[in-house]
C-alpha cells in the first residue's frame, strides 16, 4: 500500500525498536537518509539503528560518528532508498524477505515489497526523509542535516543532474542554515579520490569505446582492474557518470564485473533517453537518467545485449534528435 508523508509519520509514531536497512554497496543517499531517519527516531525517544549488508566506506563515517549504536530486537523494519528487495544484497534479501514493514523511496521502478512511502519526483530519498522527519515533529539537528545534505548532493551529482529541482536546492539551503559544513561534505564526496580509486579510474578510462554513431559510450571494469588498483567496489559509484560526459553521447554505460562473475550495469542518459526503461528490459530499474541492472554471461554477450537495447532506445528518438541541433556532434 502507498502511504503519504503524514500517514507514515503517524505510523512511525506508534512503533519502537526500529531497524533501518540500506541497499548493498551503499551510497550517500541510502546512508545519509538512513542515518538522518535513525537520528530523528532516536530524538523522538525511540530505539533505532541502521544496518547494511556491505561494509560502509570510511568516507561516510561522519554520518554516524555521533549516532548511538543501539542494541535491541527489531520490531519494525524500514528500508530506505531500496527500490527492489534484491538491492538489499543476497544475504540481507534472504534474511529480511517478507519481514520489511515500510519502504521509503524515490525510484519509479519500486516493486512495492512493503508499505511504501514513495515520492517519484524526489531527487533523492533524502528529500522524502526530510519531509517525514519534519512531519514527525522533529526539528533537524546538525546530524540530520548532514545526512540529508549528503543524500541530496550525492544523488544529484552535487546539484548538477537533471533531477535537481528548486525544492532540492531549498532543502539543501535549509540544511545549511542548520549549521553544517557544506565544504567539508562536498570535499569528501566530490573532491577526494583514494589513490587506489584514481588508479582504477585511469584504467577504466582507457576502456571507453563509442557505439551507435557515437551516441553510446561503454566503459568496462574487470575484476583484474580492481585487483591491480587495489580499489574497492564500494568507492566506485562515481565511475558510472564518466561515459555520459563525452560530447554527443546520450547513453553512458558502465559494465562492472562482480565478485560472483555476473556483470553489474549502470546506465546514465541525457534527455530524451529513458535509462530506467532500458534497464527494465534487462530486469533492472532506476530513474529516467540513471538506472541499473545485472546480467549473466560472457562480457561480449553482455555488451551485445546492452547495445541492442540502447540501439532500440536511440532508434525510437532518432527523429526527435534531428530537430535538436545541440545533440548532433
Ligand atoms: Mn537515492
Amino acid at each position: 500500500m502507498r502511504l503519504n508523508i503524514q500517514q507514515t509519520a503517524a505510523l512511525l509514531g506508534e512503533k519502537d525498536n526500529i531497524l533501518i536497512l540500506t541497499h548493498e554497496r551503499p551510497d550517500g543517499d541510502t546512508l545519509g537518509s538512513a542515518f538522518a531517519l535513525c537520528r530523528a527516531l532516536q530524538l523522538s525517544g525511540k530505539k533505532a539503528r541502521v544496518m547494511c549488508q556491505d561494509k560502509i566506506p570510511p568516507s561516510y563515517s561522519f554520518l554516524y560518528s555521533e549516532i548511538e549504536m543501539q542494541d535491541f530486537e527489531p520490531e519494525y523494519i524500514v528500508a530506505v532508498d531500496v527500490a527492489d528487495l534484491k538491492l538489499l544484497g543476497s544475504e540481507f534479501k534472504e534474511k529480511y524477505e517478507g519481514k520489511i514493514n515500510l519502504c521509503i523511496d524515490h525510484h519509479a521502478s519500486n516493486t512495492d515489497y512493503a508499505e511504501n512511502l514513495m515520492l517519484e519526483d524526489a531527487a533523492a530519498a533524502a528529500e522524502v526523509v526530510l519531509q517525514l522527519v519534519i512531519a514527525m515533529g522533529i526539528t533537524p539537528d546538525r546530524v540530520i542535516a548532514e545526512g540529508v545534505y549528503t543524500g541530496l548532493s550525492t544523488d544529484t551529482g552535487c546539484f548538477r543532474y537533471s533531477n535537481t529541482t528548486s525544492r532540492t536546492l531549498r532543502m539543501a539551503a535549509d540544511m545549511i542554515d542548520v549549521g553544517i559544513s557544506v565544504n567539508k561534505i562536498n570535499q569528501r564526496m566530490f573532491e577526494t579520490k583514494t589513490k587506489s580509486y584514481a588508479a582504477l579510474e585511469r584504467m577504466a578510462l582507457k576502456t571507453i569505446k563509442l557505439y551507435c554513431d557515437d551516441r553510446c559510450a561503454v566503459m568496462e571494469i574487470s575484476r583484474k582492474m580492481y585487483a591491480k588498483s587495489g580499489a574497492d567496489e564500494s568507492e566506485c559509484h562515481t565511475l558510472s557518470s564518466i561515459p555520459r560526459q563525452i560530447e554527443g553521447v546520450l547513453v553512458g554505460v558502465t559494465i562492472k564485473e562482480t565478485k560472483s562473475g555476473t556483470y553489474s550495469i549502470s546506465v546514465r542518459t541525457h534527455e530524451p533517453i529513458d535509462a530506467s526503461a532500458i534497464c527494465m528490459k534487462m530486469g533492472g530499474g532506476g530513474h529516467k537518467r540513471a538506472a541499473g541492472c545485472s546480467l549473466q554471461g560472457s562480457l561480449l554477450s553482455v555488451r551485445n545485449t546492452i547495445l541492442e537495447h540502447v540501439k532500440q532506445a536511440l532508434d525510437e528518438v532518432v527523429n526527435t534528435l534531428v530537430e535538436e541541433p545541440d545533440y548532433l556532434s
